[in-house]
């Protein structure tokens, strides 16, 4: 190895060495939720069950990404996912913000399929960045299926009462609102079955939030000068090393 070239080593592992702090300030992401539960919904019942986390500590002004974890199993003779509503609510802390994602709306209801889909539980992860609408799930999968509808599906986001609630229905309550606010503060999960028939229990419910990529701030400017720097050494260090 040439002076050069030790030179050249040396000035990258220095630049790796200063910039290291600034490329670790990325905030962290937060989860909460429940896992093992064994809550009966109850059939045909419009309360519903509705479980509560309180969250403190996070910096409210990080926008998140969210993706919500929710396994429905069916009991007795199984479940009937056409029967659930399900939303995901978050307020602040000082109570003066909330809002509501909806989850299901009654998957699988059409104008002429009033019932929507006889499938029998959930063990999916809603995100708005998924390709497909869980309110049609059947479509992308080309039919029913087995036991429980399994992947990552778009929430239902379907703001209408469960009983005017169709395919066609505008898709106006997704996550993304809700990750623009402060985290800190109530998270609710609230489901219902909301016809007669067809059974199920809440397993679980998670909420994990990601940091947003976001535009950069003056410090995320100062990352891209830094970035400029190792490009130039890297250059001049491919020079000295033909
Ligand atoms: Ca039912």
């Amino acid at each position: 190895m040439n002076t050069k070239t030790q030179v050249c080593l040396k000035s990258l592992a220095a630049f790796i060495l200063c910039t290291s702090p600034l490329l670790a300030q990325s905030p962290p992401g937060f989860v909460l939720g429940e896992r093992s539960l064994q809550l009966a919904i109850p059939d045909w019942d419009p309360s519903g069950v509705a479980r509560n986390q309180y969250v403190t500590g996070l910096d409210a002004r990080v926008p998140y990404d969210l993706t919500v974890r929710l396994v429905i199993e069916g009991t007795a003779f199984g479940a009937f996912n056409g029967d659930y509503y399900a939303y995901l609510r978050h307020e602040t802390p000082d109570g003066l913000e909330s809002e509501i994602a909806v989850l299901l709306n009654r998957v699988g209801r059409t104008a002429g399929s009033p019932s929507g889909y006889s499938d029998s539980g959930f063990e999916v992860s809603l995100s708005d960045a998924a390709s497909w609408d869980i309110h049609r799930y059947q479509v992308a999968l080309g039919g029913g299926v087995d036991s429980a509808v399994v992947g990552t599906w778009q929430p239902d986001g379907r703001r209408v009462a469960p009983a005017v609630s169709f395919d066609t229905s505008p898709r106006t309550a997704l996550l993304e609102p809700l990750g623009r606010m402060d985290p800190n503060g109530a998270w609710t999960l609230f489901v219902a079955d909301l016809e007669a028939g067809g059974t199920g229990k809440l397993v679980e419910w998670e909420v994990r939030g990601a940091p947003r990529a976001i535009v950069p701030e003056p410090e995320g400017w100062a990352l891209l000068l830094l970035g400029g720097a190792l490009l130039v050494i890297t250059r001049r260090c491919q020079r000295h090393t033909r």
